[in-house]
This record gives C-alpha cells, sequence and structure tokens, in this order.
C-alpha cells in the first residue's frame, strides 16, 4: 500500500487546488512503482496534529479518488469522518483507513452498507495528545483486546469477516518499548483471521534504532516490511513502494510463498 498524502505539507508552497494535482501525478508514480493499493489521506494523523476541518479535507481526497478510479488498483481513503467515507465510496474508493477503528459516529453503517474494505487500527489517545506519556500494563493484550472488540462490534454492524484489516497502529499512543514489544508479537495479530496491515515505514522507531532522520530511514523500512511480511502481516502501508516492492517480490520467492 502506496502513501499518498493530500496534505500541503507534503507538498509545499502549493495552492489548495495544485495539492490534489501534485499527489494525481505522486500516485501515478507510485503505481508505476509497484504498489498494490494506494492510500489516499487528506488529514495529517502525526502526532501533535489538529483536525482538518471537512470541507479543506473534501476537497483535497474527491479530485484524486475522481483521477484514479479508472487505474488498475484499488484506492483506500485515510479518513476518521464519516461524511469523508461516504463521499470517497462515491468517487470509487474500495477501502477506508481508519485510525479510530470506526468509532465515529454513523462510520459503521457507512461500511456497512457499502461493503467496502476497512482497516480497523489501534490508537491510544487522540492524535493531538497520543504520545504525551502513553501508558499500559500489557500493551500487546491491550491492543489485542481492542481489535478483537472492534472486530466484534463491526460484525454486529453487519459488516462481513472478508471486509476487514487490522492495524495496531505503530506510533499511535505507543513508546518505542511499546512499538517493539508489538513488533515482535506481530505473529499473535494473525490468528484474527482477518488480514493485519502495519505501517512502520520512516516511523521514529526506525529513527531511534538507526539514529537517522526522517529521509533517511528507507533500508530501516525495507527491513521491517521483511520481517513484518515473515510474521504473516499481508499489507504494508510504505511511502518506499519500489524498494519495498522488489524486497516482498524477492522475500516471496525464496520463502517459496509465491502468489
Ligand atoms: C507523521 C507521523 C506523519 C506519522 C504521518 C504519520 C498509519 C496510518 C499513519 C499506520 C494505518 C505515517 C503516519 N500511520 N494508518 N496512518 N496504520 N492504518 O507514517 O500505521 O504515515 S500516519
Amino acid at each position: 500500500m502506496g502513501i499518498v498524502n493530500v496534505t500541503p505539507d507534503s507538498f509545499s508552497d502549493q495552492g489548495c487546488h495544485a495539492v490534489s494535482e501534485k499527489a494525481i501525478e505522486y500516485a501515478i508514480k507510485l503505481i508505476e512503482d509497484g504498489a498494490d493499493l494506494l492510500d489516499i489521506g487528506g488529514e495529517s494523523s502525526r502526532p501533535g496534529s489538529t483536525c482538518v476541518n471537512l470541507e479543506e479535507e473534501l476537497r483535497r481526497v474527491i479530485p484524486v479518488i475522481e483521477a484514479l478510479k479508472s487505474s488498475t488498483i484499488p484506492i483506500s481513503v485515510d479518513t476518521t469522518k464519516p461524511e469523508v467515507m461516504q463521499a470517497s465510496i462515491q468517487a470509487g474508493a474500495s477501502m477506508i483507513n481508519d485510525i479510530n477503528a470506526l468509532r465515529s459516529e454513523g462510520a459503521l453503517k457507512i461500511i456497512a452498507e457499502s461493503g467496502v474494505m476497512v482497516c480497523l487500527m489501534h490508537m491510544k489517545g487522540m492524535p493531538k495528545t497520543m504520545q504525551d506519556n502513553p501508558l499500559y500494563a500489557d500493551v500487546v493484550s491491550e491492543v489485542k483486546c481492542f481489535l478483537q472488540q472492534q472486530i466484534r462490534v463491526a460484525q454486529d454492524s453487519g459488516i462481513t469477516d472478508d471486509q476487514l484489516v487490522i492495524d495496531p497502529g505503530f506510533g499511535f499512543g505507543k513508546t518505542l518499548q511499546h512499538n517493539l514489544a508489538l513488533f515482535r508479537s506481530l505473529d499473535q495479530f494473525t490468528t484474527f483471521n482477518v488480514p493485519v496491515m502495519v505501517g512502520i515505514s520512516r516511523k521514529s522507531m526506525l529513527g531511534t534504532i538507526t539514529g537517522n532522520g526522517v529521509n533517511h530511514r528507507t533500508y530501516a523500512s525495507i527491513t521491517a516490511a521483511v520481517l513484518a511480511a515473515a510474521k504473516g502481516v499481508k499489507i504494508l502501508r510504505v511511502h518506499d513502494v519500489k524498494a519495498t516492492k522488489e524486497a516482498i517480490l524477492v522475500f516471496n520467492a525464496l520463502n517459496q510463498d509465491i502468489k
């Protein structure tokens, strides 16, 4: 899954129309690089960030979905807002990546009625404050318990198992030690019988391990992606599509697990 941020901080010095245009160009490049799925996001969920208003998020995201809907690969939209989910699905999106795991009022119904895929991600707290001293008694069991509970909530709303993907949410209300514990236990998340997705690409845990800044974390990201795949993770949310794709092709071939 290639990451396409439709945010002015990703495409600086642009006007609001140009932001979507640049994102479309970038998305096409990621498809050429071998992405199997794209994640389009108009609201930055980085730690410490504040919300984008609804109109602005729609203005950013919808033109990108419309431009890409006739492409060869499915489009996911990274949003927590039910209105954006609904409009995105109408515009041709086939998956919603919700860092809030469908806890917004009305979100469950939209996914149940549309039949699109959804990623349920674990996040402790809200983006603005989630990295202020997150605490867990046992991070692995707490995250597993939350995802199990959200799977059940989704099922009870009429969402079918084949629509679901789960994600432990690396960096979302987690310290380095929490992230490491979760990564080492990733194999446990495959027992829910829904595909597991992870986003570790360029994240601060890799910066802490390597000492590298955010633009120098490609090798670290590839290594983590391959190890996640070895632990049974099916969807890798990444910035470096070409490098990750190549690494996974080699991993699958050498692991005799070619699909
Ligand atoms: C700054 C810090 C900017 C972190 C952006 C981020 C995930 C996600 C993100 C994830 C799922 C990033 C994150 N991370 N959705 N959205 N899983 N499902 O690295 O790990 O892109 S935002």
